[in-house]
């Protein structure tokens, strides 16, 4: 009796100590190929890897009504796009710059929930089968982090195909519109309108806990072009890609706002933003989410360039 109760109280407590000694899961999905603040925001990440387990990076579509009627969409031609492809080999191209192609970086669907006028069918796709699996292998009472920048298709349809996965996920998100001061959401914003099925999925689903940076909150977030091409050292894989990334896709934009970029600092580091607790919008299931009102610009600024400095040291 004694030694098998020796013995529980042995396991337990290395059942115990190994939870403890697990690093925080991330997931992470970009619509890497529309805007070029996605990758600030997964290299940022991405030099977490000694503190984090980033078991997963998946791309997400851009798609938008813009595709249908303009010959381009920022440096892409429209004709043809397939827009999830493309954030797909812009996840690759970063992820081999940081020789981290090991992590798994499924491909996202290539469209949105339900259709242009509603309705919560999911896209299965192979990123919702991965994130899917890796949710079901956590521990008891072990959660995954889920940080996502574009639209929300993937991340939605994943719960729709396996509900009881969204207890055991926090989400933080770059998206939507609130104004803090008068308390009113506002969709009219670009992630948003990617897939506002697959947002109001989210706001519906009162098991999703989750953080969101919107746009007001991290609109001061700014980088200055020369400013940043004069601290990237070419010689540097990533540091040669992200400039690369700016002179493709802004050349003639002298600031950028680095949207994406907060909302990872923010995840990163909790001290450098205030988060309040608030109603969902009145149009959808009413409970709480917790909402960005405030960054600390500054810190995150310094934050990411100095990781990125030392950063050279370990490579
Ligand atoms: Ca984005």
């Amino acid at each position: 009796m004694i030694i098998r109760t020796l013995t529980i109280l042995f396991l337990s407590f290395f059942i115990i100590f190994d939870t403890f000694a697990q690093k925080q899961k991330i997931w992470f999905d970009t619509d890497m190929g529309n805007e070029m603040d996605d990758i600030f925001a997964l290299s940022r990440i991405l030099m977490e890897t000694d503190k984090y387990d980033i078991v997963g990076v998946s791309s997400a579509h851009f798609n938008n009504a813009d595709l249908l009627v303009f010959d381009k969409w920022n440096q892409y031609p429209t004709k043809g796009i397939n827009t999830v492809k493309i954030s797909q080999e812009e996840n690759e191209k970063l992820l081999q710059a940081f020789g981290m192609m090991k992590i798994p970086h499924p491909m996202g669907a290539d469209r949105q929930m339900g259709r242009s006028w509603g309705e919560y069918t999911p896209r299965p796709s192979d990123m919702t089968k991965q994130l899917i699996e890796v949710v079901q292998k956590l521990a008891d009472g072990e959660k995954l982090d889920v940080i996502f920048i574009g639209a929300a298709t993937n991340i939605a349809s994943a719960i729709a195909i396996e509900p009881n996965i969204a207890k055991k996920m926090r989400l933080f998100c770059m998206g939507g519109k609130y104004n803090a001061k008068d308390k009113i959401w506002n969709k009219d914003e670009f992630n948003v309108r990617g897939d506002l099925n697959a947002v109001n999925y989210l706001f519906n689903n009162q098991d999703v806990e989750w953080y969101i940076m919107p746009v007001e909150t991290c609109v001061v977030l700014t980088f200055d072009r020369e400013d940043t091409y004069s601290r990237l050292d070419s010689k540097y894989p990533i540091e040669k890609l992200i400039k690369q990334r700016w002179i493709e896709s802004n050349p003639d934009d002298k600031t950028r706002v680095i949207w994406d970029l907060a909302s990872v600092e923010a995840y990163l580091s909790p001290d450098m933003a205030k988060v309040k607790s608030v109603k969902t919008p009145p149009e959808n299931h009413q409970h709480t989410v917790n909402v960005y009102v405030k960054i600390d610009k500054e810190a995150m600024f310094n934050r990411f360039w100095g990781t990125l400095r030392a950063y050279r040291g370990k490579k």
